[in-house]
């Protein structure tokens, strides 16, 4: 009646808990856009609203920060979709022959 399976190692296991598994976060990443004096403004707006999904006035505000700051974040993601949003504008800026960087930088 209370044989116990050979396999059944003797280890107790717990239900987890939601803290432990649904609210758990992925870390999440900066995609960072950085400033030179050759990528149009409105490339780099143009992007901000296609690849990152801005509205046109946020695209604006962060392709200004970068043009005066030198450096701004364009989006926060997991690491692959970070990765591919770089790829993205790089192809895209590349084509149209910009030097535009970009870079990724863990969140907090
Ligand atoms: N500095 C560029 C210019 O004056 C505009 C620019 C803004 C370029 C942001 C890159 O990430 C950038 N044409």
């Amino acid at each position: 009646m209370s044989e116990r399976n050979p396999t059944d190692t003797g280890t107790l296991t717990r239900t987890r808990t939601k803290t432990e598994r649904q609210l758990k976060k992925p870390p999440l990443y900066k995609v960072l856009l950085h400033n030179d004096d050759y990528t149009t403004r409105e490339f780099v707006v143009e992007v901000l609203k296609t690849v990152f999904h801005r509205a046109e006035p946020e695209a604006i505000r962060i392709m200004l920060h970068v043009h005066h700051n030198g450096v701004g974040v364009a989006g926060v993601y997991t690491y692959e979709v970070a990765e591919m949003k770089v790829r993205t504008v790089e192809t895209l800026a590349r084509q149209r022959e910009f030097p535009l960087m970009l870079s990724i930088e863990p969140e907090e």
